[in-house]
């Protein structure tokens, strides 16, 4: 029985070294060498080439290197009664949270003003910013929302969350479903989403959004590329709807080199890099739905395929 690892963009040799290093008898097989197609039980996978999953006659479960499952669940070639998990991870979120703190500290502070201040040579003062005067959305309250909730609370930004179902939480005020999406758009001053991309949250962040949005907020989308309808994001920015996107996450990943976003004055461009799944951290998890798929037995931190996430 074997292990396959198929992902892209994600270093494979060090995925086979952490797993190797929780267990040395693992046969580990990495795409595009997959040896016998037969012998592969379980595959860990991240943006697989197409088809890396198809034909593998043996094949009883999948996991997702990352907290997102969309492209595995849109991929038409991977059977739908095979159970797919994903990782939960502190430090995958504990790494969202600091992302979405560190790009509110950024813009409440006015650090790009102050960059171009100095790329002038200017010496004029703006006003330091107070958290407690700052209104912060988050689109989902799972595992990366809930981080980046915590932190930001810490430092005392205004807080509100937005979840599928009704949620409480300490220190935000939270909100559900589309009948309440306008309450909780109301009186932000930054939103942010950590939605995963599903049928009912594509392209959710787009004009008709925008202007139920107080004029002027800010936006981040560490998400999916798939929540932004980025036409209608350029039109909000000309218009001033829209002060400023942070965006980690794009449609089209890497970010084509003539894409207008690059010199947009007001697009902070991450290069999906916001929280990386770990390869030491997260390996055991691994380990042990491998060892539950050969034992006949359900997988941690399973998707729920009906869901989307
Ligand atoms: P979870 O599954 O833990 O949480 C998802 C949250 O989104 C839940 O609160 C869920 O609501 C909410 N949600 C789902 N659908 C809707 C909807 N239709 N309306 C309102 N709320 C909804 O996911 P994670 O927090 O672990 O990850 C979220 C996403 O973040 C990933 O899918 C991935 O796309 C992205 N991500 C990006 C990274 C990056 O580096 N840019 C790194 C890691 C993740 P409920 O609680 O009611 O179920
Ligand atoms: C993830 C990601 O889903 O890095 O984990 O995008």
């Amino acid at each position: 029985m074997s292990l396959l690892i198929a992902a892209r963009g994600m270093g494979a040799t060090k995925w086979k070294a952490a797993l190797l290093a929780c267990d040395a008898n693992l046969d580990v097989r990495v795409w595009p060498d997959i040896g016998n197609a037969g012998d592969i039980v379980f595959a860990c996978a991240w943006n697989p080439a197409p088809h890396a999953l198809a034909n593998l006659p043996s094949l009883r479960g999948i996991t997702s290197l990352g907290a997102g499952v969309d492209r595995l669940l849109e991929d038409p070639t991977i059977p739908e009664y095979l159970p797919l998990a994903r990782i939960i991870d502190e430090r995958l979120a504990g790494a969202m949270g600091e992302y979405v703190l560190f790009h509110a500290l950024r813009l409440l502070r006015g650090y790009d003003a102050l960059r171009q201040q100095q790329a002038c040579h200017e010496w004029r003062h703006l006003p330091s910013g107070d958290p407690g005067r700052w209104t912060v959305g988050i689109m989902g309250l799972g595992e990366m929302g809930r981080c980046a909730v915590q932190l930001l609370h810490s430092v005392g930004f205004r807080v509100k969350g937005w979840s599928r179902r009704p949620k409480s939480l300490q220190g935000v005020e939270t909100y559900s479903g589309k009948n309440e999406l306008d309450s909780f758009l109301q009186g932000l001053d930054l939103l942010v989403c950590l939605l995963p991309l599903t049928s009912e949250t594509r392209d959710l962040l787009n004009a008709d959004l925008f202007s139920r949005l107080p004029r002027g907020v800010h936006i981040l989308n560490a998400g999916r590329g798939g929540h932004l309808n980025e036409a209608d994001l350029l039109v909000a920015l000309d218009n001033g709807q829209i002060s400023s996107a942070t965006l980690d996450v794009f449609a089209t990943e890497p970010l084509p080199v003539d894409h207008p976003f690059w010199d947009h004055p007001r697009i902070y461009i991450t290069p999906h890099n916001a929280a990386d799944s770990e390869p030491d951290s997260v390996a055991s998890q691994i380990v042990e739905n491998y060892r539950r798929i050969k034992a006949g037995q359900a997988m941690l931190n399973l998707v729920n395929r009906g869901q989307g996430y």
